[in-house]
């Protein structure tokens, strides 16, 4: 099998044109990145190994038991970016609150803050399952040489620079996008680098795999219901098959390659599902735009949702276009 010799580093360099108001900062926080990334993969292979499975004793902002894996990625992320200087900001599903980034020289003049999911899927860590980490870019509000403000986390998606995710599967992936496509990055874990392995992804229209927490479907609202009975009755080319990793960035990238729709609605239990606006939805928003597919809370575009608050929830259907289209007409049928 031919294999690709086109490194994240020189694609990174390559596309650099493709940046608005290039100064090389958002190449620096992609470096950034990618560098977590290979230290926090390297721990994930060794989990089992060394005593960081299990939980850390704390919750974090959502009630949420926080696993030693999630700390420990949150803050080899955050730390990353804090010591290479290029952010302003960051917020993390893990924090309750954003981190104000200055410089050495107590300056602000960076301009990008970052937003993410440090270790989505946590539930997974325990029994060697994928687990991954979403991301999400904005270029700053509020003037440089100012500290950041709430106002510079709370866009809405369509104002993302740049938006990605890695998995740490069988193999570790980074996929992300700028606005021009989406691309995949697979680590040569042998000389620790990325190379170009998924080129210009693409969503198909059509998919036959839905991905959905069906344990939870007593709690589903009817539109949800009829669309999950749609799926499995035997009609045309269905029934569709039914995949759920319970990782959100697997499930979406298993779908993206292979053509489905990922869901978390709302349920009785959890008025506006589970999934973060910003730390989850955003970013796989863009990125399946991006590659041509949709991504909807069940009535309106994702991407346009103005957030009003940092840990703001909300129910998601994302994946292939006509899927997505396929379970919003049925919410709105329902109602
Ligand atoms: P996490 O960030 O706390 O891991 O939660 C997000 C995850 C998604 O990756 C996944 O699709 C979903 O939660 C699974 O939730 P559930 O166990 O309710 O199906
Ligand atoms: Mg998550």
């Amino acid at each position: 099998m031919e294999e690709s010799n086109k490194t994240l580093g020189e694609f990174i360099i390559e596309n650099q044109k493709d940046f608005q108001y290039s100064s090389g900062e958002l190449s620096r926080i992609f470096n950034s990145i990618r560098l977590a990334a290979k230290v926090v993969s390297y721990k994930v292979n060794k989990a089992g190994l060394v005593d960081i499975i299990g939980s850390a004793g704390d919750k974090n902002i959502q009630g949420e038991d926080q696993q030693k894996l999630d700390v420990y990625a949150n803050e080899t992320f955050i730390q990353t970016l804090i010591n290479r200087e290029i952010v302003c900001g960051i917020a993390s599903e893990e924090n309750d609150d954003f981190i104000t980034v200055e410089g050495s020289d107590k300056s602000n003049n960076n301009k990008y803050v970052v937003l993410m999911d440090p270790l989505d899927g946590s539930s997974n860590i325990d029994v060697n399952v994928s687990v991954g980490t979403i991301f999400s870019v904005y270029r700053r509000i509020s003037p440089i040489g100012t500290p950041v403000t709430l106002e510079d986390f709370l866009q809405p998606g369509i104002n993302q620079v740049a938006a990605g995710y890695v998995i740490y599967g069988t193999s570790t992936m980074i996929v992300y996008t700028t606005g021009h496509g989406v691309n995949g990055f697979t680590l040569n874990p042998a000389i620790g680098t990325f190379y170009l392995s998924h080129p210009n992804m693409k969503f198909p229209v059509d998919g036959s795999i839905y991905s959905v927490n069906e344990g939870n479907y007593v709690h589903f609202p009817q539109g949800v219901k009829d669309y999950i009975k749609y799926c499995q009755l035997e009609e045309e080319d269905r029934p569709y098959t039914s995949r759920y990793i319970g990782s959100l960035a697997s499930d979406m990238h298993r779908n993206m390659i292979k053509g489905g729709i990922y869901l978390y609605p709302t349920s009785s239990g959890a008025a506006k599902g589970k999934l973060r606006l910003l730390y989850e939805c955003n970013p796989m928003a863009f990125i399946a735009e991006q590659a041509g597919g949709k991504a909807s809370d069940g009535v309106s575009r994702i991407m346009e949702i103005l957030p009003a608050e940092l840990h703001e929830r909300t129910p998601f259907f994302c994946g292939s276009a006509n899927m997505v289209e396929k379970v919003e007409e049925f919410i709105n049928n329902a109602q």
